[in-house]
């Protein structure tokens, strides 16, 4: 057969190339390649495709440094320290697991969702799971070994997935503002930390506790040498329930308004709606109060804390002085007058006429 030299070459390099791509280039494997520095994928090997390693290499790799996760082809003299990075031999072998790994003896892995990429580690492979559980009240977080179970999914997890074990755990926690002395003062002004407490444990409360307007503390029942451990029992502690509610001033503004009222007029019932608020500045431990005094043939109605005279008085009279604080103008409620009137004819009683009280 007759063909041109031209023909020829051109057609034996053609098949050269057909067979070069077809045969595996001896040595040459994919690994996943990426960094975490440039894209948050690469905590999660399932968001990145492999790739081609170059001509010679071996094995893969997946690095930590300082939490910037590495993924890539391992070549031949790189170094892969044990504490760091874990090598591996075949195709897109270096799909490790990420997870959090951070100690009971960190405070912010209890107190913080542990996001910070510092906490980032790199498990032993693609399935291993992460793990988070409340050991000794505090929070530990890592990858997961199969000798870890959980009894209890409030307090341990473990989950499938990357970075599968931050977060605020467990998920439920009471937050609350903490913090000593003057920058305490005013949680609205100075940056005040609000965040959960460092220990866990059923039921807890924050609490805030102030010497003065300079000396305020703020913290969580639970925490070690709390001021206020018991709940309210100590002199100054108020406690509450919910997320960040220990955000007084000493003195606060109130919220309650009182019927206030004085004389015949105020015996009958009130308009719930003639309520006014109360001025008077009160102690962050103060509750606030309306109150309703018969006494001495006088009713008052008004704020439990207007003046100091008006609550030592209401304290000292027992039963006679009514005290609510469940809604605005709550000491409405009708009083009879039980007047007593005075009988004496000035016929026998000449004091009758003008000094009726003998
Ligand atoms: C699980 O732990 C929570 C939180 O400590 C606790 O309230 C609950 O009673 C526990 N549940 C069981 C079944 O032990
Ligand atoms: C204090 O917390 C309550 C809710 O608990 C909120 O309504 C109020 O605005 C907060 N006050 C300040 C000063 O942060
Ligand atoms: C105030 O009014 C409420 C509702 O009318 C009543 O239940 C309560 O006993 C009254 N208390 C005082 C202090 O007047
Ligand atoms: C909203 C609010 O102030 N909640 C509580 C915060 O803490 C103070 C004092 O500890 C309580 O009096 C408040 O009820």
């Amino acid at each position: 057969m007759y063909l041109p030299k031209g023909i020829a070459t051109y057609g034996c390099l053609g098949i050269l190339l057909v067979f070069a791509s077809l045969t595996p280039r001896v040595g040459a494997i994919k690994c996943l390649k990426c960094s975490s520095n440039d894209d948050q994928n690469c905590l999660d090997y399932t968001k990145i495709v492999a790739a081609d390693c170059a001509e010679g290499v071996e094995m893969c790799f997946t690095s930590n440094d300082g939490g910037v996760i590495t993924r890539g082809c391992l070549q031949k003299d790189q170094p892969c320290e044990a504490n760091t990075c874990k090598s591996c031999t075949g195709d897109s072998c270096n799909n490790h697991n990420i997870c959090k790994k951070c100690s009971t003896d960190d405070a912010d892995c209890s107190q913080t969702d542990a996001s910070l990429v510092k906490y980032n580690e790199i498990c032993e492979s693609s399935t291993t799971q992460c793990f988070v559980q409340v050991k000794d009240k505090k929070v530990e977080r890592r990858c997961a070994t199969a000798d870890d179970s959980c009894s209890n999914d409030t307090t341990c997890k473990k989950t499938d997935g990357s970075i599968s074990n931050a977060g605020y755990f467990p998920t439920k926690r009471i937050h609350c503002y903490q913090c000593a002395q003057t920058d305490c003062s005013d949680v609205s002004v100075s940056a005040v930390p609000k965040k959960p407490c460092r220990n866990y444990v059923d039921n807890d409360e924050c609490y805030m506790t102030a010497e003065s307007a300079t000396a305020v503390t703020r913290g969580c029942k639970s925490d070690d040498n709390a001021k206020c451990s018991t709940g309210g029992g100590e002199q100054g502690c108020v406690t509450c329930q919910t997320d960040n509610c220990n955000n007084s001033t000493y003195e606060r503004q109130q919220k309650l308004k009182c019927i206030q009222c004085q004389g015949t007029d105020c015996y009958k019932e009130q308009a719930a709606a003639e309520a006014k608020d109360c001025e008077k500045k009160i102690l962050y431990s103060d509750k606030e109060a309306c109150f309703t005094l018969v006494a001495d043939g006088d009713i008052q109605r008004s704020c439990l804390h207007n003046d100091a005279a008006t609550k030592e008085k209401c304290e000292k009279a027992g039963d006679a002085c009514k005290v609510c604080s469940n809604e605005d103008g709550c000491n409405r409620s009708a009083e009879s007058s039980n007047f007593q009137c005075i009988v004496c004819r000035s016929d026998e009683n000449k004091d009758c006429w003008n000094d009726a009280s003998k």
